[in-house]
């Protein structure tokens, strides 16, 4: 059968009803643990001689519909599910490193995972580089003996900056270094980092992909050797494994990806342009409107996120966040509300201050995820929070 579009897909990859008595909803596997048949099935089983279920942990069928279906949709071999996008984060960091490594990082990463790679940098005595890998020689001059992976946000959370994959990619390949893509902010329908040349990809699957702010879980894609080593070790053994019940929820999101992913960048191409025309912002950063040409290289369209500097401080920003009516203020992106947030206080608290405004995190950016309400709806509640 010919290859099916990503909107084919995104509904019905790695599930048939007629192996599950024709239900066409996939149905909820919500056990922990299955049994065998006889003891000796369950010798089979943990020698790895059996293909069936063991315990969910393991594995669980409602779970690999979801991995399959992922896999796919980047266009990689094989898919892991976890119970967060740091479950997911820390599982690939940890299998591809060991102590005294270096990994090089972009110049700008989400609050958490600066945290974690922190932790393994001062407990396993790493080193931890940032770049904004803006030239094959940067990017060269960077790399050291014991690099042991490069880690890449794009659009970088919250400032929105881009970074060229497939030029990363070409110069990891050089030093056969892997290039892991968290690929959160745009999802599969926007952008693909395993077919630019990068290696692993990873999601917060609690934004766009489940895209009901119901959920919290994570996503690994890549190798499928790579995968089976991180599910027999970090995944098993560390256990942020994914419920049947949230990957249930994510199957069901997932199915209008492309639907709420287009009408977010609808709105947020709408707010972008009213936002460029406010006399209170000074800055507006959204990919579609980035000066170099990655934009265009990488993403289909700008996906619903956008960060803008106000006028001001930090007690502008946050008075403006207060003002608002129905725009929550709320940490997360990729839900049907729109969701405002004051990066420096909130979701890069962590970072030093010094460091956060290396990264461009002043104390006036603030962060807004684009809803699917009426974008006029939208704009009225920001316009009139930023004129009173
Ligand atoms: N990667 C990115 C780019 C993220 O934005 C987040 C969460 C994570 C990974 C972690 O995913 P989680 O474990 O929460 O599923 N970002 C958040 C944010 O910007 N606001 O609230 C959470």
């Amino acid at each position: 059968m010919s290859k099916k579009r990503f909107e084919t897909t995104v509904i019905h990859e790695g599930y048939n009803a007629k192996d599950m008595l024709g239900s066409l909803s996939t149905p909820l596997f919500q056990t922990s643990t299955y049994e065998f048949q006889s003891a000796q099935h369950g010798e089979r089983s943990f020698l790895g001689e059996e293909d069936g279920y063991i315990y969910t942990r393991l594995g669980n069928p409602t779970v690999q519909v979801l991995e399959k279906r992922i896999a796919e949709l980047e266009g990689a071999e094989s898919g892991l599910a976890f119970s967060s996008g740091m479950g997911a984060i820390s599982a690939v960091l940890i299998s591809l490193t060991k102590a005294n490594d270096h990994i090089l990082c972009s110049s700008g990463l989400y609050g958490c995972t600066f945290g974690l790679l922190m932790m393994m940098k001062e407990k396993y005595n790493m080193t931890v580089d940032f770049s904004d890998f803006t030239s094959r020689e940067e990017i060269r001059s960077q790399i050291k003996e014991n690099t042991a992976c490069i880690y890449i946000e794009t659009p970088i959370n919250p400032t929105m900056q881009l970074i060229d994959l497939k030029l990363v990619a070409e110069v990891a390949k050089e030093y056969n270094i892997p290039v892991v893509v968290d690929n959160t902010f745009s999802s599969p329908y926007l952008q693909r980092p395993i077919e630019l040349g990068c290696d692993v990809v990873v999601h917060s699957a609690t934004k766009y992909l489940n895209g009901h702010g119901d959920v919290i879980a994570g996503l690994a894609v890549g190798k499928r050797n790579f995968l089976d080593h991180v599910a027999s070790t970090t995944q098993k053994d560390i256990g942020a494994v994914l419920s049947p019940f949230d990957a249930w929820l994510l199957l069901r999101g997932m199915k209008t990806l492309p639907l709420r992913m287009d009408r977010h960048c609808d709105n947020a191409e709408k707010i972008v342009n009213q936002l460029l025309l406010h006399e209170k912002v000074e800055q507006v950063y959204y990919p579609k409107n980035d000066k170099s040409d990655i934009f265009s290289k990488q993403m289909k369209r700008g996906g619903g996120v956008i960060a803008f500097e106000l006028k001001g401080d930090k007690e502008d920003a946050q008075a403006l966040l207060n003002r608002l009516e129905f725009v929550k203020v709320a940490v997360s992106l990729g839900d049907p509300e729109t969701l405002i947030e004051h990066p420096a206080t909130m979701t890069h608290a962590v970072i030093p201050k010094d460091e956060r405004l290396k990264m461009g995190i002043t104390d006036s950016l603030i962060r807004l995820s684009v809803g699917l309400e009426a974008w006029e709806d939208i704009w009225n509640d920001l316009e009139q929070a930023l004129n009173s």
